[in-house]
């Protein structure tokens, strides 16, 4: 089976953190020759540009501390639907934005999952689990509930667009946490999610803790998206980001699991998040950015040849798909001319 192409989407979304300044982030990843790198790997690469929110509604909430509830629930419809349709003509690259993306981009990859009949599993590397409700927030600032959002927790009914298919929280695996709110603390406990904090890291490696959830993903015969959150990385390598924490990930890390997450195969769309250009030096955390996805992508020190990204797995879903749809369908499998 072909490659599928690489689909690359904008989500210029700031409202969702407090610093300004996220809305550059796909202009940056322009910049800093995203789209170039990932075709030198011989990737059939679809730029679809920017995505266009929804239109605003007046939409209140009885937190008055969140901030920017409209433009947040707009960017979440738009992203929605078009991570959903992007997923099904190739691999979906969502370029940020903060992460109240991932509301969007969780739910409608959700959605493509369940209906291609896989189970979707996620990656989430950052420093915070972005797990408040929209009650537990203090802060406001939306880019702290995706997670909680997409796994259907209470309280976000009518407020946010409908979930048609919510998240497994057993099936999400974050790694690199050492932020987390007391509130997030207490309501994670008990709902499956594997959480390898910083600790977990320094104790054991990147490599076991990553090998042993990709095995259950391999198991399920499920499919992986992968949320990568600037602020996973050390701030001493990525300092472009509004949320920096320390004691991050290192470079080396990082790209051993984008290697090892190109070995498996089993990645099949991505959002890079909370690249803030406004507190970039000279675009060095987007050109770190573009280097990790490129290892995400089949680059390799030693020139590794690109290998086929579809494994067994996902072959075996998009048959289905192919079996079970009407032509038209079928012809979304194949790569655009
Ligand atoms: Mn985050």
């Amino acid at each position: 089976m072909k490659a599928r192409p690489l689909v690359l989407l904008g989500a210029p979304v700031q409202e969702g953190a407090r610093q300004l300044g996220c809305d550059m982030g796909p202009s940056a990843f322009h910049a800093a020759g995203l789209a170039a790198a990932l075709r030198r790997l011989g990737h059939q690469v679809i730029d679809c540009g920017n995505i266009t929110p929804a239109p605003l509604r007046t939409i209140t909430h009885r937190n008055g501390a969140i901030a920017s509830l409209p433009e947040i629930v707009a960017w979440t419809e738009a992203i929605t639907d078009a991570t959903y349709d992007a997923g099904a003509i190739g691999i979906p690259i969502v370029c940020g934005g903060d992460h109240s993306i991932a509301a969007g981009t969780l739910s409608g990859l959700s959605r493509r999952a369940a209906e291609i009949g896989c189970d979707l599993f996620v990656l989430w590397l950052d420093a915070h689990p972005d797990f408040h409700t929209l009650d537990s927030t203090t802060s406001g600032n939306l880019h702290g509930v995706p997670v909680a959002y997409a796994t259907g927790q209470p309280g976000f009914a009518d407020v946010f667009p409908p979930l048609i298919v919510p998240l497994r929280p057993e099936n999400i695996c974050m790694m690199g946490i050492r932020s987390v709110d007391p509130a997030e603390r207490e309501a994670l406990a008990g709902t499956g999610i594997t959480i390898y904090d910083m600790r977990k890291i320094d104790e054991h490696g990147v490599a076991p803790l990553l090998d042993g959830f990709l095995q259950r993903v391999n198991a399920a015969n499920g499919i992986l998206h992968v949320s990568l959150d600037v602020d996973f990385l050390d701030p001493g390598i990525a300092p472009g980001v509004g949320t920096t924490v320390s004691g991050g990930v290192t470079f080396r890390e990082a790209h051993l699991i984008m290697e090892k997450l190109h070995d498996s195969g089993l990645v099949t769309s991505l959002d890079l998040v909370e690249l803030n250009p406004f507190l970039d030096e000279r675009g060095r955390t987007a050109r770190l950015l573009v280097d990790l996805v490129a290892s995400l992508m089949g680059w390799s020190v030693l020139g590794r040849p690109t290998r086929n990204i579809d494994h067994i797995a996902q072959a075996q879903c998009w048959t289905r798909v192919a079996l079970g749809r009407d032509e038209d369908d079928v012809l979304l499998l194949t790569p655009p001319r």
